[in-house]
């Protein structure tokens, strides 16, 4: 049975009470792949007194060294895509090409971090008074504590790591309980890119023993965390009193709106691929298909066929499409939400069951499942399910559509399919998320643009490209009077 370690002050240690936890495969849930550090304060607090003590060291590393780190990190994702895929199928369930998207997520965030260390961009401006320079620059915030979800065990974890240290700041990352693996790959691979002692620190273990201190310490002045809006309201009120800076990324209830021109087939892969990717276990899944209603019998129709057929399995063996729930516990989130959604009066198209014949006993497997005639007042098409499950709203046009969209308190992605160029700008601008698409679904985004959403879904943070930077840094601006005498701003500028 393999067994990891913390990776805390540049050495792979237990956790201090020796204490262990299983990693299990979702698919096979008797296959124990690893024992992993079941830590606790104790360990977050030497993780943070490490990161703390690398801190003022790492700062002052020019930034474009800093990143060469990062694009020998990248270089390493690279060769060992492949390997680092497969044990995150394991661990997450997943099929293979999506763990190779993870990875390859983790390895483009790295690349195109590489190379803000040489664009961390201030601004020069003219000063308001002569022989007088005004500039500004970004500074690092200090220690990071990273808290990342199971659904992109490396993807996410890179989209915090990258940035936080081309800006210098130093890192402890908590990944969640059920894929450490993942994140103690992407941190191996910056250890052995050559990122120095104490600068990127990993605990592992649950929320409350490890998140939770990790949050409250007052040496971490950041934390980045990616996961429910519950426990986003949580760290938002823990980091309150001190103020401390906190991105959050929370709960999606993203939606892909069908126009009656729409091309309809592309329509229909869009919700298959946004609906199921993951089997539905992303924040940008499309949950929702608001369909215009004279094409919405055809398009129910078209859905529900490719739902139907779609093999469910073991995310390792290649012709499967969709894996299973990450656990127990998510698979029953969904079975909890077909019922409400059947009680509800939603009409139940396919899927809508726990899969437990055969193989599938060994894991944590559902169908494709799709409501149709869905009211968007009801439940299943409010609350963020997280799991195989699309409800179909009819729609009279494209005002009402988007209202529909519009209508939930969450705000990540959102996409259109038309051919009408103004029906598409029209949706663009109207809908409130982070993220829209058009003929696209609402998965997918790339890590050279801001990701992130409105309203519940997060704070006004955004993590990934240039403003991750802002999420990670802070401003400081400055003034350098060459005049040799006393100038005062605002009072001196008119006799100017
Ligand atoms: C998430 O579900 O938490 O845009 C992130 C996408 C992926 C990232 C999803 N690139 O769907």
């Amino acid at each position: 049975m393999p067994v990891f370690h913390n990776f805390i002050d540049g050495e792979w240690v237990p956790a201090a009470s020796g204490a262990t936890y299983e990693n299990r495969n979702p698919a096979l849930h008797q296959q124990v792949l690893g024992l992993f550090p079941r830590s606790g304060p104790e360990d977050v607090d030497r993780a943070v007194d490490a990161a703390a003590r690398a801190l003022k060291s790492w700062s002052l590393v020019p930034a474009p060294r800093r990143a060469e780190i990062v694009f020998r990190a990248a270089e390493m994702l690279v060769r060992r895509k492949e390997e680092f895929a497969r044990q995150m199928t394991q661990e997450m369930g997943k099929i293979l090409t999506e763990t190779r998207g993870d990875a390859q997520e983790a390895i483009d965030m790295s690349y195109y971090m590489a190379g803000e260390g040489r664009r961390q961009f201030g601004q020069t401006v003219p000063s308001e008074l002569r022989n007088k320079f005004a500039m500004s620059m970004r500074m690092p915030v200090g220690v990071c504590g990273l808290i990342t979800p199971w659904n992109f065990p490396m993807a996410i974890p890179s989209w915090k790591i990258m940035p936080a240290l081309v800006c210098g700041n130093t890192a402890v990352i908590k990944p969640a309980t059920d894929t450490p693996h993942s994140a103690l790959n992407l941190v191996k691979v910056l250890e052995d890119a050559g990122v120095p002692r104490g600068v990127v620190n990993l605990v592992t273990g649950a929320g409350t023993a490890v998140g939770l201190p990790l949050i409250r310490h007052k040496e971490v002045k950041l934390v980045s965390f990616t996961g429910s809006t519950e426990v986003g309201h949580e760290v938002a009120r823990e980091c309150a009193p001190s103020f401390k800076h906190h991105h959050l990324e929370m709960g999606g209830k993203n939606v892909i709106i069908v126009m009656d021109d729409a091309r309809l087939d592309l329509a229909v892969d869009g919700a298959v691929w946004g609906g199921f990717g993951t089997s539905g276990q992303r924040c940008t899944a499309a949950s929702r298909v608001v369909v215009h209603k004279t094409v919405y019998p055809e398009f129910l129709e078209k859905f529900s066929c490719r739902a139907k057929a779609l093999r469910v399995g073991n995310g390792l063996v290649p012709s499967t499409e969709m894996g299973p729930m990450i656990s127990d516990n998510q698979l029953r989130t969904v079975e909890e939400y077909v019922r409400i959604g059947r009680d509800e009066g939603a009409r139940l198209v396919c899927g809508g069951r726990r899969l437990s014949d055969g193989e599938y006993a060994k894991g944590f497997f559902h169908e494709p499942t799709i409501f149709a005639d869905v009211d968007p007042r009801m439940r299943i098409a409010q609350e963020e399910i997280f799991g195989p499950v699309v409800s179909v709203i009819p729609c009279d046009d494209l005002e009402s559509a988007i209202e529909i969209g519009n209508g939930v308190v969450y705000g990540l992605s959102s996409a259109i399919y038309t051919q009408n160029i103004n029906a598409a700008f029209q949706a663009m601008r109207d809908m409130n998320t982070g993220i829209f698409y058009v003929n696209a679904s609402t998965i997918g985004a790339e890590v050279h643009l801001p990701f992130g959403g409105t309203k519940q879904t997060g704070n006004g943070h955004r993590e990934a490209g240039q403003a991750a930077l802002d999420t990670f840094s802070e401003w400081k601006s400055i003034y350098i009077d060459y005049s040799g005498k006393l100038q005062r701003a605002q009072i001196d500028t008119e006799a100017m």
